[in-house]
């Protein structure tokens, strides 16, 4: 018997651990944790356990097909991306290269191959419309970092004594991370970890836990800069030689006092005054944001950018334990030469363009608008690949019109997933451990300047592909040969590492579990904003009509903006909050069956007194409703969640947060649309979906 253990490393999802892969005879039998990850350590979350189930499940796509009158038809690759080059060629004839929309979800940002691909089509072929998960999710902070320090310095919790965690479970969404951090804590170099959240989350156990009313992050660290800089707690020397606009901070912040924050926040001022003391006075401290969870607000941008602002003015940045700015890992480049402006340029510029660094990105949340109303023009065909956006999008009802109006659609996944459903051809991907590749975004998420050659661990399941062979495949049938002139992933690694000075025989022979490809130093006051200092007032964004110091912004829909709507729809929602066994819509196919005993079904979470005055109970099916849409799901009572508050998972097709969410408004600053602080109202479910 063949049995062979191979070092590579897990993207399904942003962590990126290292694993252990051990094969037998060819085939998948186990996945373990790697010990010498310097980022997981040895952590393997369940749905890594759970990879040979999904890796083996009998729903994963054997073969390309078409939809026909009668149904899904087997077809061959070559008439999968024949018609596919035929109908885009047509659209592009017919409405000119910007109709067409390439689509890349969150396998994307983890996936670099898949990413860059799609980047590199979508060039060649002319159209700007690259459509990415980052439409929703982490270019935020990515932005506002950019934009109050010019570059995009990351949080080292484990060196901090301090840290403050908003809107994050680590136990759930960042394993890596919350495993250096409580043995941080248990070490004892970690002594105060204050956690602001509405639910009462593991971490809270470990300190002191403030129980904030959704959406309100932002005024609460107003407030905490009001008593920071009115007790003359800010690092002088730091803000003296490195910051821009302090006074102009100092006198806005004067406007949120504790009490007043307080009314906001609902949390009572004296602890207001605590935690503002604590981080102020605790060094090094360090800011541990939700890595959606602050950005999908109405002022989701300006939530980043407030802390951005707070770790400035505690001169925590570029110090061992707070935010770090650290070299980026330089890899071969597929993008093309921009053509035109995608959608959502008009609506949100900066989420385009700024200093003159061009954002690659379409914003996806303007999708529906140019497929249903031409606005600003008609998009009539789309390639998605690495997502599900009718089941992630806000308004999915909407979502799944637009897609069905499109004149052609082409999906790439593993699974016939509800964006599948409505495509006219689906492709079958294969998965990270059926193909070998970059491993390199721990850099940018984990603060940790490491990569690794992502092996291939087994042979492509059926008659799955690569992305990277797909894009090729189909760039040859549109003559685009010259753009694509890879034939094995061998030269496709090569060609990315190539700028790293990483070399892929070396790395695969020699450091099979990675390396580092450059040392961490924590240098201070390189900072290339316009004005070269950190800019906690910014004129980039005065001079395009937004705040140049963050304020707060109330929900669009809230007890506070709208009152009247409050007595109709009197309960808080948020979405998406994580669990262990689940990626979005991931893992949730046949034969997995690990996860499913675990997490059988969607479960919404309330204060059983607030369950109460509906007339529910735990365990009772109940309604959900917003101004939007309706879904049946399961509640689970928990004293842990702050009453008056629902909150429920993302992903699930039989309960999907998404016909609750909306397409509007959106942040002005990214476009990104409300999630976690909505209106709702709830009722015991009459007759409706079972519990399962
Ligand atoms: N209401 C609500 N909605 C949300 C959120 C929320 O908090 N609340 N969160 C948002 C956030 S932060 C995000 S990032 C998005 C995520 O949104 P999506 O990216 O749309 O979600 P996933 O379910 O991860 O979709 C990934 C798809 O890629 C497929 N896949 C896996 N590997 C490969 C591969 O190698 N190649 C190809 N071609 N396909 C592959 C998977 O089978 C899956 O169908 O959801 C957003 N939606
Ligand atoms: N298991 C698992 N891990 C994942 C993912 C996954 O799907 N599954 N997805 C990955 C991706 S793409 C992302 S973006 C991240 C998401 O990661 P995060 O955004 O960090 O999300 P969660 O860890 O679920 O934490 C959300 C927490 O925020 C709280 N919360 C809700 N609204 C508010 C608010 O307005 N203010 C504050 N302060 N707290 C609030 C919730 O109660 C919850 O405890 O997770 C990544 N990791
Ligand atoms: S946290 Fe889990 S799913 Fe995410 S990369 Fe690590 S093992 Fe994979
Ligand atoms: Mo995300």
């Amino acid at each position: 018997m063949a049995r062979q253990v191979i070092k590579s490393d897990c993207i399904m999802c942003i962590n990126s651990c290292g694993i252990e892969a051990t094969v037998e005879d060819g085939k998948l039998i186990k996945v373990e944790g790697m010990k010498e990850h310097p980022i997981s350590e040895g952590v393997l979350c369940p749905r890594g356990e759970a990879l040979v189930e999904w890796v083996y499940s009998p729903d994963r796509l054997q073969y390309p097909m078409k939809k026909s009158d009668t149904g899904w038809k087997r077809i061959s690759w070559d008439e999968a991306l024949d018609t596919t080059a035929a109908k885009i060629t047509e659209i592009k004839e017919r409405y000119g290269a910007r109709a067409l929309a390439v689509y890349t979800g969150s396998m994307g940002t983890e996936n670099i191959e898949l990413a860059a691909f799609a980047q590199r089509f979508r060039g060649v072929y002319g159209t700007p419309n690259l459509l990415s998960v980052e439409g929703n999710c982490f270019r935020s902070r990515i932005m506002a970092r950019q934009m109050t320090f010019g570059g995009y310095p990351i949080e080292e919790p484990w060196n901090a004594k301090c840290i403050i965690v908003f809107g994050t479970n680590v136990d759930n969404s960042k394993v890596t991370v919350g495993a250096k951090i409580y043995k941080a804590i248990e070490e004892g170099t970690m002594t105060q970890v204050i956690v602001v959240d509405p639910k009462r989350i593991p971490l809270a156990d470990k300190g002191i836990h403030i129980k904030i009313r959704p959406g309100t992050d932002t005024a609460l660290c107003l407030g905490m800069l009001n008593v920071i800089i009115s007790e003359g707690l800010e690092d002088k020397e730091f803000v003296e030689k490195y910051c821009l606009g302090f006074d102009k901070l100092a006198e806005h912040v004067k406007q949120y006092t504790p009490e007043k924050v307080s009314e906001i926040t609902w949390i009572p001022a004296d602890d207001i005054r605590k935690i503002a003391r604590i981080f102020a006075t605790t060094k090094p401290a360090c800011i541990v944001p939700g890595t959606c969870s602050i950005d999908q607000h109405i002022n989701g941008f300006q939530g980043n950018r407030i802390h951005a602002i707070m770790m400035a003015v505690t001169g925590n940045v570029d110090v061992p334990g707070g935010w770090v700015s650290i070299p980026f890992i330089r890899l071969g480049d597929l993008r093309m030469t921009e053509i035109s402006d995608p959608i959502g340029t008009d609506e949100h510029p900066l989420f385009r363009r700024f200093w003159g660094r061009t954002s690659p990105y379409g914003q996806q949340m303007l999708f529906a608008d140019a497929v249903l109303k031409g606005k600003p023009y008609p998009i009539k065909g789309m390639i998605c690949t690495g997502g599900n956006p009718a089941v992630t999008l806000p308004d999915s009802a909407r979502i799944r019109e637009a897609m069905k109006a499109l004149d052609f659609m082409m999906v790439a996944d593993l699974f016939m997933t509800d964006t599948a459903k409505l495509a006219d051809i689906v492709v079958p991907a294969c998965s990270f451990l059926e193909k070998a590749g970059v491993g390199y975004v721990y850099g940018v998420t984990n603060c940790i300047p490491y990569a690794m050659v992502r092996k291939q661990v087994i042979q492509p399941i059926g008659e799955s592909w690569p992305d990277w062979k797909m894009w090729t495949e189909l760039g040859k049938r549109m003559g685009y040969d010259e753009f694509f002139p890879w034939k094995t992933e061998e030269e496709v690694i090569d060609f990315f590492l190539a700028p790293s000075g990483l070399n892929r025989e070396q790395l695969t022979k020699e450091h099979p579990e990675g390396t580092y490809y450059a040392k961490k130093k924590y240098v201070q006051g390189r900072y290339s904003t316009p004005s070269r200092k950190i800019e906690l007032y910014s004129e980039t964004l005065l001079e395009n009509g937004y705040d140049p110091i963050p304020h707060h912004v109330e929900p669009s829909k809230s007890p506070v903006s709208t009152p009247e709507l409050f007595e109709k729809y009197p309960v808080i929602l948020t979405t998406g909050t994580r669990v262990p066994e689940f990626t979005h819509t991931q893992l949730r196919v046949s034969g997995i069956n690990s996860l499913k005993k675990t997490a059988p079904e969607p479960l919404a979470e309330i204060h059983p007194d607030t369950a109460k005055k509906y007339g529910i109970s735990d365990g009772d099916m109940m309604t959900i409703e917003t101004v939007k849409g309706k879904i049946e799901i399961k509640a689970k009572t928990t004293k842990d969640l702050l009453p008056g508050i629902l909150s429920i998972p993302h992903g699930w097709e039989i309960a999907n947060a998404n016909e609750l969410t909306e397409l509007e408004p959106r942040d002005p600053v990214t476009g990104y649309t409300e999630m976690k602080a909505l209106l709702c109202r709830i009722s015991k479910a009459e007759g409706g979906r079972k519990a399962a």
